[in-house]
């Protein structure tokens, strides 16, 4: 088989040339199974070899609609042309110092265009990761060194990453958290705004629950960090009802609480602004990113207020990769690429295109419980029609039929009854329109 090239100019189109998946991938998938541990995930059956605009092309020339951007990481596209190029120039310059033994300036330029970009004008700081589970946890370390104090509080639904303390921090038991403990002490957990499930709760009202919760069963003065996702992500895109946000912020400020705002998902234009924060008019005390902050490359980042990021000892934040070059150069090139091609724009359309096709699809099939999301993060919760009991069983199988018809979709939430899109925004109207019609059909199919 030739070598494709990835990238935009991929043909824009769905197209099948074998059975899902085709004899290539077959034999990938064998080879996967004798070579790869049978406990990390996996959604397609198949093999990618090149990707970009709104599709994804596997080992045997099947072209796939791509509604899940690599779990919202290719927010400009897969293989930008500014990331493309900013790589190979890096990586034929050095691909490795230790930003703690020799620093660059990409590492400072990150740093500088997060303090910029992220929410409020206050003086702020910046420290560069791998992953985001990494953020979240330095976020935490940053914010206990501050305070003196050890609590975490988080939230029902809440998804914070699969390291030790993060899984500690998340709240989903399968498959995250099952017979790995025990884990990190001191988080506690309270009451989402979930405004689905939450009887007509206002934002307001439901910050009182959770309040009060930390008011008896933690201690507001004992409390290092509130961290919240501003819309929860695996937990199945839940955006809290007004109010709810701006009251736990304002909540952390009276009782010195440092407030994180976990943008890991939800971060670099994704829902119609650069971070969700935004929605809410709420400035984090702290803000941790990763995902769309590279194009694709893996970066991570803990933001926030100059006096909070300083607080810690010399020396104690850091890593060998944390902020490597190549990723860091990727980071610069994808956050022009979103000013230059007005990514939050972008992602403003798709969320018309998307709502407006959703709202069509409830009409005609009843099964969505709720149309929820911002931007490119749009989700659909499938309930027993008529009922608001939650439907993972079919939720499961319309995903099944779109990925065996070249559509990528990803499942999310507690109940695993959610269909979410996360496409990227290079994708086309009518490739999106496509992918969205395959949707509109495995509703049909599955009834
Ligand atoms: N915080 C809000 O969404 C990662 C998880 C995929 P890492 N979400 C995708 C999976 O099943 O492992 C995520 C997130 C939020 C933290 C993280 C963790 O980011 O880069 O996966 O460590």
């Amino acid at each position: 088989m030739t070598t494709r090239v990835g990238g935009p100019s991929l043909p824009q189109k769905r197209e099948l040339l074998t059975a899902i998946p085709g004899p290539k991938s077959v034999e990938l998938m064998a080879r996967r199974k004798a070579a790869v541990s049978s406990g990390v995930g996996g959604t397609l059956p198949v093999f990618a070899v090149a990707a970009g605009g709104g599709v994804i092309v596997d080992v045997d020339g099947n072209s796939f609609i791509d509604l899940g951007a690599g779990i919202a990481v290719t927010n400009i596209g897969n293989a930008s042309p500014h990331v493309v190029k900013a790589v190979q120039d890096q990586v034929a310059a050095f691909t490795h110092t230790c930003f703690m033994v020799t620093p660059y300036e990409s590492y400072v330029q990150v740093c500088e265009e997060l303090n910029r970009l992220t929410p409020g004008d206050h003086e702020k700081r910046s420290a560069l990761f791998n992953s985001g589970a990494e953020a979240v946890e330095n976020a935490v370390k940053i914010a206990r060194s501050y305070t003196g104090r050890q609590k975490v509080v988080v939230f029902d639904h809440a998804y914070h990453g699969r390291t030790n303390l993060t899984m500690a921090l998340t709240a989903k038991n399968m498959p995250y958290k099952h017979n790995f403990g025990p884990f990190a002490p001191e988080v506690y957990r309270v009451p989402m705004s979930y405004p689905f499930h939450d009887g007509g709760l206002s934002g307001a009202e439901a910050a009182k629950r959770a309040i009060a919760k930390i008011d008896k069963e933690v201690g507001a003065d004992e409390v290092a960090a509130i961290l919240i996702e501003p819309i929860q992500g695996e937990g199945g895109f839940i955006v809290p009802a007004d109010g709810f946000l701006p009251a736990l912020v304002e909540y952390a400020h009276k009782h010195g609480i440092v407030f994180i705002a976990d943008e890991i998902q939800t971060g670099f234009c994704r829902t119609g602004a650069w971070f969700a924060c935004e929605h809410e008019g709420i400035v984090p005390d702290l803000m941790t990113t990763a995902k769309g902050i590279a194009g694709g490359l893996p970066l991570s980042a803990v933001t926030g207020r100059a006096e909070i990021m300083d607080s810690v000892h010399g020396g104690g934040l850091g890593g060998t990769y944390g902020g490597n070059p190549v990723a860091c150069v990727a980071a610069l090139a994808a956050i022009r690429t979103m000013e230059e091609q007005d990514a939050v724009s972008a992602y403003k359309h798709i969320e018309s295109v998307m709502w407006t096709r959703l709202e069509a699809m409830q009409a005609k099939h009843g099964v969505f419980g709720d149309i929820r999301g911002r931007g490119g993060m749009i989700a659909v919760e499938f309930v027993k029609p008529g009922t608001d009991e939650p439907d993972a069983d079919r939720c499961g199988r319309v995903a099944k039929y779109c990925h065996e018809r070249g559509v990528l979709v990803l499942t999310a939430g507690t109940y695993g009854n959610v269909i979410r899109f996360l496409p990227p925004m290079t994708i086309g109207d009518d490739l999106l329109q496509e992918g969205l019609d395959m949707i509109d059909e495995a509703i049909a199919a599955t009834a």
